[in-house]
């Protein structure tokens, strides 16, 4: 059913550690087993998963749907008790979150790292302590890759890559000059988006004049934008690493007088809701899909992990692109 966002991403299949199985018991084939209760964390029934789940935080459209993707899934009818905490993007409170589900005893720990860097010792002591870990969404750059169980989640790189095609094939030729509006810096998503969009206009005549970061944000996205528009006259092209950035650039560029998706055009990535309105008003010129939905993919794979079942190691989701048109088209449907 969830097979779609499923791709293979390498050969690294592997038999998770197996130090909980005795609590689960996880698909439709298998035997409830009975079981003590040591390790699980909850007198609950011993065959819910206690998973805990430590969110980056509520920074943006694409932050909701994703939190309510993750608590919509693993339910209590799912099988599952989930502790959620949000971490305010502070990657301490992350920190901190994973101690106490260490301390806890929980079946699995998940989360979306905040920033790449700074995870090997805490993904040790889960190590230590049997706890299997999978992160979602964000990326770690640890070196020892057995410190998790998955990594679920966009292609960063592709998605910066696939606006600075459309960019490209769009504007080049006409000695653009671009701004682009950083993610949260040392974030996955920044480091990889910007990555790949400046690797796609290598080769043209589009040059990124200012970069800065907007930390994923409607509000720091105005003020970047609103700094970068006081400090150059001749922007024409915004690259904003997400939608709630390009949405605050809209409010900054209109209140400065310029028409936003002409004066200056603006690329995102994400495609929530009031991004793809604003794509579809005219506002934006182009978003690429970053896929929040990652809940069912979760949920999977935390049932699979826990009864020590084979799991990939990379699970890519899959993005689209929208323009103008296909936003019109796509909207009525888009389910965040
Ligand atoms: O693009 C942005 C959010 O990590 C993919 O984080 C995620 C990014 C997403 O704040 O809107």
């Amino acid at each position: 059913m969830m097979s779609k966002n499923f791709r293979r991403a390498g050969a690294a299949m592997f038999v998770a550690a197996l130090t909980a199985a005795s609590l689960v018991a996880c698909s439709s084939e298998q035997a409830p087993q009975g079981g003590g209760d040591e390790g699980g964390g909850s007198a609950a029934a011993s065959d819910t998963i206690v998973l805990g789940f430590s969110q980056v935080g509520a920074e943006s459209g694409w932050r909701a749907a994703n939190t309510k993707s993750i608590q919509d899934t693993l339910t209590q009818e799912n099988g599952f008790d989930l502790k959620f905490s949000d971490a305010q993007q502070k990657q301490e409170n992350q920190i901190q979150a994973i101690r106490s589900y260490i301390q806890q005893q929980v079946d699995v720990i998940a989360f979306s790292p905040v920033v790449e860097t700074g995870w090997d010792a805490v993904l040790e002591e889960a190590k230590a302590a049997g706890i299997p870990v999978i992160l979602t969404d964000r990326a770690v750059d640890s070196e020892d890759d057995t410190l998790y169980e998955s990594f679920i989640g966009s292609d960063f790189v592709e998605e910066g890559k696939r606006a600075g095609e459309w960019a490209v094939e769009q504007y080049d030729g006409e000695g653009y000059k671009a701004v682009e509006l950083q993610g949260t810096t040392g974030a996955a998503p920044m480091i990889d988006r910007q990555q790949g969009f400046a690797d796609a206009i290598a080769g043209s005549d589009i040059e990124m004049i200012d970069s800065q970061t907007g930390n994923f944000t409607r509000t720091e996205g105005k003020q970047v934008m609103e700094g970068f528009l006081q400090k150059y006259d001749d922007i024409d092209l915004v690259f904003a690493h997400n939608d709630d950035m390009g949405l605050g650039a809209i409010e900054a560029i209109e209140a400065a007088g310029k028409v936003p998706g002409k004066d200056i055009k603006i690329i995102t990535v994400d495609g929530v809701k009031d991004g793809m309105q604003a794509l579809a008003d005219g506002k934006i010129n182009y978003i690429v899909e970053c896929n929040p939905l990652l809940g069912p993919d979760l949920a999977e794979i935390a049932k699979k992990v826990v009864a020590g079942e084979a799991v990939e190691k990379r699970i890519v989701t899959q993005d689209e692109a929208f323009d103008q048109e296909a936003a019109k088209a796509a909207l009525p449907d888009r389910q965040y």
